[in-house]
This record gives C-alpha cells, sequence and structure tokens, in this order.
C-alpha cells in the first residue's frame, strides 16, 4: 500500500518516480493505461464531482440573472420618480429610503458577497470596499437618538450697530458666495433637562405631555387633532402635528416622545401623496420643522425628508412671473394659483424663503435658494406705499393688486418679520433686507401707528384698500414687537425698541382685559376721546386659537431685557390656557368667545399651539439664554430655528 501512495503522488506531481527519468511530454493514452486502477478510480470521481456541480451552479446563475433583470424592470418606474426629486448630489442611500430598501426599522445587512459581476481581482476589491463604506455609513447614519450636530463654525461677529454703512459688505443679491456649513449650531445637550428646568418651565412640559398623549392616542399620524370628538384630519396628510412639534420635542428635552416621532418619521412619513399644498404653509410647518431638527440633532434623515420636500415644492416657481403659485400637488408636481382667486397672499409668498435659504446651505445646492431670491428681488422692486405692501399679488403679472388693505395682520405679517430675519439670518450682509424693513418701519410709523382712547395704548392699524385706515389689529399683529426687539439688538435704531416696549404692553392688555384673560383674533381700538374701554371685540372675532404671537413678543423681551415681568405676563396667559381651553379627556382646543363666561370649544387643536406657544412659553420661563442662543439662531415664522449663517 505505501507503494501505491507513492505512485499516486508522483501521478500528481507530474514525475516518472520509479525510473528517476527526466520529465518528458507523453501521449494522454499512454499516461492513462501506465495508471493503477485506485488512480483511475480517483480521477473518474473527480470528474463526475465536478460535472455535478455544474449542473447545479450553471442554471442557478441563469436564475440570478434573470431575477436582477425583472426586478430593475420592476423598479424603473419608482426609480424614475425618486431621480425626479433626487437632489442632483442626493446620496444613493436616500434613493434607497426613497424607495423603502433603507427603511430605518429594517436590520441593516451587511454587505453580501458575489453580487455584483466582476472580471477582475480590483473591481471585486473595490466594489467590496464601496459595499462596506456604504454599510458602514448607513450604520452610522441613521442609527436613532442624539448625534452631533452638524459643523459648528462660529459666524462672523460684528459690533453693534453694524459697523456702520461704510463697513456693510456689499450686497451679493441673487448669486450669494456660499459659505456653506459655516453656521454655528452650539451643541447643547436637549434631553439632560431634568431637574434643571424651573417650576414654570416643568408645568408647560406637563401641558405639552398632557396634548401629545391624547393626540398620540387618538390621532397619531394625521395632521390635526380634535379634543372634543377625539377624531382627526388631513390638511397636507403628512402627520403635521407630529412635523411642526418635533423640535420642540427637542427642545423641551422629551426623549420618549422624540423617539416615537422620530420613529414615526422614518417609517410613516412620505411625501409622495396626491395632494395640492399650501406652498407658504407647509414650507413653514413642514419643511421649517425638518431643518430645525436636523440643525438640533445632526440626524440625517430629516435632512433627507427635507430635501425630499423642498424638491416637490419647487414647481410652484414656474409661474409666468417671478412671483410663485401658492400652491403643488406633491405627486403630480402640477403647481396653480389658489381656488379663491387669481392672487397669492404677499405675506406667503415672502415667507419661504428662510427656509430655503438653508436646504440650500444644507444642501450645497443654490437652487432653492435662488428660487425665492428671485421672488424677494421682485417685491423688492415693486412700488410700495413707503415700504408698506398691499396683501394680494398676482402670480400671473407679478403685480400688486393696488387696491388691497395694507396690514401686518393677516396675508401681510410674516413679509416684514422676513425682512429683518433674512438680513440676520445671512450674517447681516444683504442690507436689500435690512433697507426694506426700516423703510417698512418708517411707513408704519408715518401711516399705521395710533393711541387708544382713554388709556394710550399703542397699537397698528390697516389701510382698507390700501387707503383708509382702520384701528382694527389682528392678534397676529403682536409677533411685530419681538421681531422689532431682535432688530433693535441687531443694531437698529433705539425707537424701534421704545415701540417694541409699547406694543408688548398693547398685547398683553388684549389678553387681559378679557375676562377669560385671552385674547381674541382681532380687536378695534377706541378713538373717541370719551370712550371708556379702549379695546372693542366684535361677535365674530371673538376667538382664541391658540395662537402663539404674544409669547412669541414676550419671549425675546425677556431675553433682551432680563425684566420678570414679561415672564409674569407669560404665567398669566399660560393660566388662561390652562382654565379655558385644556380639554378635561386630553388635549387643548380653539375656543369660540373670549368673552364668555363659559367656554365653548372649537374642538381643535392647531399644530402650532405646540410648534410655537408652548416653545416660547418654554423659552421664556427658562433663563438658560444658551438654549436656542438668539445670535447662533433666527426663528421661522412657526418658531423652528434655523442657523445664522456669516453671508
Ligand atoms: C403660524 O402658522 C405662523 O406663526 C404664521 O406665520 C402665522 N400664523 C400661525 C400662528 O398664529
Amino acid at each position: 500500500m505505501p507503494g501505491a501512495k507513492r505512485d499516486f503522488l508522483s501521478i500528481s506531481l507530474g514525475f516518472d518516480d520509479e525510473q528517476k527519468e527526466p520529465r518528458k511530454r507523453q501521449s494522454f493514452w499512454r499516461v492513462w493505461k501506465r495508471l493503477s486502477s485506485l488512480q483511475r478510480s480517483v480521477i473518474c470521481l473527480i470528474i463526475v464531482l465536478g460535472g455535478l456541480s455544474a449542473l447545479y451552479i450553471l442554471p442557478a446563475i441563469h436564475h440570478g440573472n434573470k431575477l436582477s433583470s425583472e426586478d430593475a424592470k420592476l423598479t424603473k418606474d419608482k426609480r424614475q420618480a425618486v431621480d425626479k426629486v433626487a437632489p442632483e448630489n442626493g446620496s444613493p442611500f436616500f434613493k434607497d429610503k426613497f424607495l423603502g430598501q433603507g427603511n430605518d426599522n429594517q436590520q441593516i445587512q451587511p454587505p453580501q458577497a458575489g453580487v455584483p459581476k466582476l472580471n477582475k481581482q480590483d473591481d471585486l476589491k473595490r466594489v467590496a470596499k464601496q459595499q462596506i463604506d456604504e454599510y458602514n455609513k448607513r450604520l452610522q447614519k441613521h442609527k436613532p437618538g442624539m448625534r452631533r450636530p452638524p459643523q459648528h463654525k462660529p459666524v462672523v461677529d460684528r459690533p453693534p450697530n453694524g459697523g456702520g454703512e461704510e463697513n456693510q459688505p456689499v450686497d451679493r443679491g441673487a448669486d450669494p458666495d456660499f459659505n456653506v456649513d459655516q453656521h454655528a449650531v452650539p451643541p447643547y445637550d436637549y434631553f439632560n433637562q431634568e431637574g434643571k428646568r424651573t417650576a414654570r418651565q416643568e408645568a408647560v412640559v406637563d401641558a405639552f405631555r398632557f396634548a401629545w398623549q391624547a393626540y398620540k392616542k387618538y390621532a397619531w399620524g394625521h395632521d390635526e387633532f380634535h379634543p372634543i370628538t377625539r377624531t382627526h384630519s388631513e390638511w397636507f396628510g403628512v402627520g403635521l402635528t407630529i412635523v411642526d412639534s418635533l423640535d420642540t420635542l427637542v427642545i423641551l428635552g422629551l426623549k420618549p416622545e422624540f423617539d416615537d416621532a422620530r420613529e414615526w418619521v422614518a417609517t410613516e412619513l412620505t411625501f409622495e401623496k396626491d395632494k395640492d399644498v399650501n406652498l407658504f404653509e407647509i414650507t413653514i410647518r413642514v419643511l421649517g420643522g425638518l431643518l430645525a431638527t436636523y440643525h438640533l440633532t445632526g440626524d440625517d434623515l430629516f435632512k433627507d425628508k427635507a430635501i425630499d420636500l423642498g424638491n416637490r415644492l419647487l414647481p410652484c416657481f414656474n409661474s409666468p412671473s417671478n412671483v410663485p403659485f401658492s400652491d403643488v400637488n406633491l405627486m403630480t408636481s402640477r403647481a396653480h394659483a389658489p381656488r379663491w382667486g387669481p392672487d397669492s397672499s404677499t405675506s406667503e409668498v415672502t415667507t419661504i424663503q428662510l427656509e430655503f435659504r438653508d436646504l440650500s446651505r444644507v444642501t450645497k445646492d443654490d437652487k432653492y435658494e435662488n428660487s425665492v431670491m428671485t421672488v424677494s428681488k421682485h417685491i423688492h422692486g415693486l412700488p410700495k406705499k413707503d415700504g408698506l405692501v398691499p396683501i394680494f399679488v398676482n402670480a400671473n403679472t407679478g403685480s400688486f393688486r393696488g387696491t388691497s388693505t395694507i396690514t401686518f395682520g393677516a396675508r401681510g405679517d410674516s413679509y416684514y418679520e422676513y425682512l429683518l430675519k433674512q438680513w440676520i439670518q445671512t450674517g447681516k450682509t444683504n442690507n436689500m433686507f435690512k433697507d426694506d424693513f426700516l423703510e417698512a418701519i418708517d411707513g408704519v410709523k408715518k401711516h399705521l401707528l395710533r393711541e387708544s382712547s382713554p388709556s394710550k395704548l399703542l397699537y397698528i392699524g390697516e389701510l382698507l384698500g390700501g387707503r383708509t385706515f382702520s384701528p382694527k389689529m389682528d392678534h397676529l399683529v403682536c409677533y411685530l414687537p419681538g421681531t422689532m426687539a431682535l432688530g433693535y439688538k441687531n443694531g437698529l435704531p433705539d425707537d424701534h425698541f421704545d415701540i417694541a416696549k409699547r406694543l408688548t404692553e398693547t398685547c398683553f392688555q388684549m389678553y387681559a382685559r378679557m375676562p377669560t384673560k385671552l385674547s381674541p383674533e382681532i380687536v378695534y381700538f377706541s378713538q373717541a376721546a370719551q370712550s371708556k374701554e379702549d379695546l372693542i371685540v366684535k361677535a365674530p372675532d371673538a376667538h382664541n386659537l391658540l395662537r402663539p404671537e404674544t409669547v412669541e413678543s414676550l419671549f425675546y423681551m425677556y431675553r433682551f431685557t432680563g425684566d420678570k415681568k414679561y415672564q409674569d405676563m407669560g404665567w398669566t396667559i399660560f393660566q388662561a390656557f390652562l382654565k379655558h381651553t385644556k380639554v378635561e379627556n386630553g388635549g387643548f382646543s380653539s375656543i369660540h368667545n373670549v368673552k364668555a363666561g363659559k367656554t365653548t370649544f372649537r374642538d381643535k387643536l392647531e399644530s402650532f399651539f405646540l410648534a410655537e406657544t408652548l416653545k416660547y412659553l418654554y423659552l421664556l420661563f427658562g433663563d438658560d439664554s444658551s438654549l436656542i442662543p438668539l445670535d447662533k439662531f433666527v426663528f421661522n415664522s412657526e418658531a423652528h430655528p434655523l442657523p445664522i449663517y456669516s453671508s
């Protein structure tokens, strides 16, 4: 047997060990004949086994190829849809997620070997490395919870008064010299606030939880909650209350609630909806909410969702003029004017700029910012009444409707707000915005600012048809004192702050003088010298929608002065919300009449109560100004904080 073993080895090595002769070529047949029967059997066995393996492997390869091409066909339409909305530089993972292949709930699988068809060893290594990199990225990327916020670099500090006109950088207009990633998002341990809150902040947290739990129980994933009937309704069909509340959850430090909300965004939120949405509303509430949450948490999930939404809103800008259409279908991309007429609201087309600019800075793609800068420049170039604008503008002609009202209330309000805030967002480098804001405030002083009788409350009226003064003031106007205080803090004239202080007092009186201590939606100020009461409330205007504007201004005033009277004012208002708008079985509701002894509910929890009202109250009642510092963040119109850039 040892000899047989030696023979077998000698064949396998190709030598004729027996004869000790040098190696020479022999025919296959001669070699075969010289083999022992054991050697022949082993060779036959090897050949049979090889053949059998081939029979199994070849069809499998063929089948695999077939599957990939069918799969490709099946997903082609979907993928085209994604390509349509994905940013040019969008990551492959963004596309995977959109297609449902990168679902955050799904366990991330390690890279699979042997999937790609490869010829060269180098290619193999390259693709394997790509897969591993991608896998590691995905593990990093969508790990839930807090991570480091985006890059921190300080904004350019400027002297209090902007350094004088001569030192102001030139207006770069629609072609901004991006300093991407220059935004300053200071680190803050949001989810570690237990034991650090003031008693009043704890009360706000309780109120928030009370509303949140009811929404979760009866309306989870739906846009709006009706707490009396415990039902829900859709507006955009995007879980509006959740998305609008995301950054409030972070700022209030509510980790379990935030985790639930994030999970919903990761697994349920889609903008692939055959739904017409209002450009302004979805921008300030949803785009703003996603971007702010991205900046606070550094979690790319929110950035990816913001990019998807931003792309779907862009068709609004394909109008015959530089004024965008007010509505767009999220799925079909069809944009159009509002159903009620040919005009867009001036405040709506001018209150999308902070969000679209931020999206450009985040993506390093200037298409979003350029779209909204075109609108801003167009509105800047239109004739105005001492900086004041009519509330309607036509998206076909690009002109104001000259006979429309001038107001700082509905449809006019945030045009002025975004002038100041864009100047701040761009590091006070774009003076077009600052100049328009200054001119508008001069226009206010000239045409709209009056004192009531008998108490001399300072208020802002309206010009009906652009001409006739009316002593009417919407609660919406009460954002203005806070915004003017913010301007003053950024170097605008002292008298802006004087006006801000007096307007804040007036807005508080709109609450304090009502039997419920809640403000009506609209008041008229008495002008008659002999009148006994300053405030007149008409029956159709007596409702309260849980709006934030007054507590927003109280927050700014407290941050800038440290005067606790503003906290006390806010506490009075908060107590009134608790007393009259809290629904026994869960949630808060808007009410019909702030003058009525007995509250009647309108059965609606507006998403801005959670996004804005409770957020501003929480910030107002705290003494930690490093929680959303106002030299690093600028709040959008829905109280979503966005970073201030250096240009
Ligand atoms: C919010 O949606 C925003 O603050 C908007 O700018 C005005 N209206 C509501 C709150 O009142």
